[in-house]
């Protein structure tokens, strides 16, 4: 019997990976579900709710999970994985971006702010956040009237047709690796908070604030905002795009 152990900590994709494995029907196969100990929605999932130990914390608990497990998977999980762990264990990020290009946090937002292009990876990893060699991995469409929320639905979609194509291979341990062409970019969860920051004297064309404003609107996010003067308060700003 093999055990895989997945560490993951949205919501989403946890529904989707669960029913993907029911169709595979791998009877040598048994996975255990983990998230992290930072608070998400997956807490509230009936699943983690009723299990008895539903965190893992990849730092405090290396040992347990090398004993254990001979394959970890991480989807869009929160914690950085020790080298300890990945150089005992064969771990795998599914990643919502397409490596090396868009690395690290929300993707589609950069890749909407910077024309770059986006995708879905699953890598095996290494000591970089999002870096490793790569199992598999596929670009999505860009259109101009796309916000992070709409582009994020087809990228989320990207990675479970990638992983249902792979999901055999992955469990074998039976793919080709092709290596980062180079570094890429990466992005941090301070990049997209000072993003969200609007100045009114910022001068540019209108374009980029179009990018930049569908950029952060991702429903029921409340992300770009500017103070106003008179009140203080924060105004929030979202677009609401459509297209013939
Ligand atoms: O699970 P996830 O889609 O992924 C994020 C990172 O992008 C990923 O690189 C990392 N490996 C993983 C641990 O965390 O994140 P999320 O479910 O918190 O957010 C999904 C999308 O929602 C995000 O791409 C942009 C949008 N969002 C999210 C938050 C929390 C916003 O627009 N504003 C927000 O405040």
């Amino acid at each position: 019997m093999k055990n895989i152990l997945f560490i993951i900590d949205n919501n989403i994709q946890y529904e989707r990976i669960k029913a993907l494995i029911k169709s595979k029907n791998r009877r040598d196969v048994k996975y255990d579900f983990r998230h992290s100990a930072l608070k998400s929605d997956i807490w509230e999932h009936e699943d983690f709710i009723n299990s008895g130990s539903p965190i893992i914390d990849v730092n405090n608990e290396t040992e347990f999970i090398i004993r254990n497990f001979e394959l970890v998977i991480s989807v869009h999980c929160f914690q950085f994985f020790p080298k300890e762990l990945i150089n005992n264990v064969r771990c795998i990020n599914i990643h919502p971006g397409f490596n090396p290009t868009n690395r690290g946090w929300y993707p589609q937002v950069f890749s909407i702010i910077d024309n770059l292009p986006i995708g879905a990876t699953i890598h095996e990893m290494d000591h970089k956040l999002d870096h490793g060699p790569i199992i598999a991995r596929k670009r999505v469409d860009k259109f101009i009237w796309d916000t992070s929320f709409s582009i994020y639905e087809r990228v989320l979609l990207t990675e479970i047709e990638l992983f249902s194509e792979f999901f055999d291979r992955i469990i074998n341990n039976d793919y080709s690796l092709i290596s980062p062409e180079n570094e890429g970019n990466i992005f941090y969860k301070e990049d997209f908070i000072e993003l969200c920051k609007i100045d009114l004297n910022q001068s540019g064309t209108f374009g980029q604030f179009y990018d930049r404003l569908r950029a952060l609107s991702h429903t029921p996010y409340k992300n770009a905002y500017f103070i106003d003067k008179e009140t203080g308060k924060k105004i929030f700003l979202r677009l609401d795009i459509e297209h013939e």
